[in-house]
């Protein structure tokens, strides 16, 4: 009887188990902040929830924009520089964020028609295959996202 009763314990807690989080992984609070100067690269942020196994983020591409790349700030010799990365890990179930001081999106020639309050349709495609939709909000330089939400 005892045995028995392991067993279902057991049982219960398999399925409790049971693998978290979303098929797909999921983009959230995308943001661009536009360049103060045309014509140079906007920066944009965003955070990417892992799904069910472990991915890795590979590339966005945007109708309005020539060219995305992911990027990385990192300490040099007491200097702030950028690199660029090839690809992101996305770890499941975890929180990857993209934001002002850290990895960010670079989007080289974005549209002249592009202005503050102006949506940037992104494509984010993933190792796993997923390809997610995602519209970007946009702000001028110099303002911060997180003043617009209280
Ligand atoms: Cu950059």
């Amino acid at each position: 009887m005892r045995r028995l009763l392991a067993i279902s314990f057991a049982a219960l807690a398999l399925t409790a188990c049971q693998p978290k989080g979303a098929e797909k992984p999921v983009v959230e609070d995308a943001w661009v902040r536009l360049p103060a100067v045309a014509g140079r690269p906007a920066a944009g942020y965003f955070v990417v929830k892992g799904a069910r196994a472990d991915d890795r983020l590979l590339r966005i591409d945007s109708a309005v924009v020539n060219k995305i790349e992911l990027h990385e700030e990192v300490m040099n010799g007491g200097v702030m520089t950028m690199r660029q990365m090839a690809d992101v890990p996305l770890p499941k179930g975890a929180d990857v964020s993209f934001a002002p001081g850290g990895k960010h999106a670079m989007l080289f020639g974005v549209d002249a028609r592009i202005t503050p309050g102006t949506a940037i349709p992104m494509l984010f495609t993933f190792q796993s295959g997923a390809r997610i939709e995602a519209e970007a909000k946009t702000v001028a330089a110099g303002d911060d996202m997180e003043h617009m939400h209280p």
